[in-house]
């Protein structure tokens, strides 16, 4: 009897570990503009990414976090192309920034939140 318990035991971490794996929601994010992990000589103006479907626009929000803090961003908007888009008021000056979203897709309750870095590099 006592042999079996190690290996219920290895049974049953297996099937919960298993388990969440199935229950953890994968990101809905495609791709976006600028890229991550882009590095650009040229500031975006705006910000845009892409959704495996129709984001709900009140119920999501963008952040972009600069080696100055945090940017004002205004307008946030879909072009209804499974796309949220963003414009970014003040000039990007050279660093590492952070773009932290969060969306809803329409007709999926699930509230997705993710972020994804870009550099802006001084020009040669
Ligand atoms: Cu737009």
């Amino acid at each position: 009897m006592k042999k079996r318990i190690p290996i219920f035991t290895f049974l049953t971490i297996t099937a919960t570990l298993a388990a969440c794996g199935l229950v953890m929601p994968h990101s809905p994010i495609l791709s976006s503009e600028p890229k991550e992990g882009a590095v650009l000589t040229r500031a975006p103006r705006t910000l845009r990414l892409y959704f495996e479907g129709l984001p709900d626009v009140d119920r999501s929000s963008l952040r972009l976090l600069g080696p100055n803090g945090e940017h004002q961003l205004r307008g946030l908007h879909t072009m209804s192309a499974d796309d949220l888009m963003i414009e970014i008021l003040d000039p990007l000056t050279p660093g590492d920034y952070t773009v932290e979203w969060t969306t809803v897709i329409v007709n999926n309750p699930t509230v997705y939140s993710d972020k994804f870095d870009f550099k802006v590099e001084d020009r040669p």
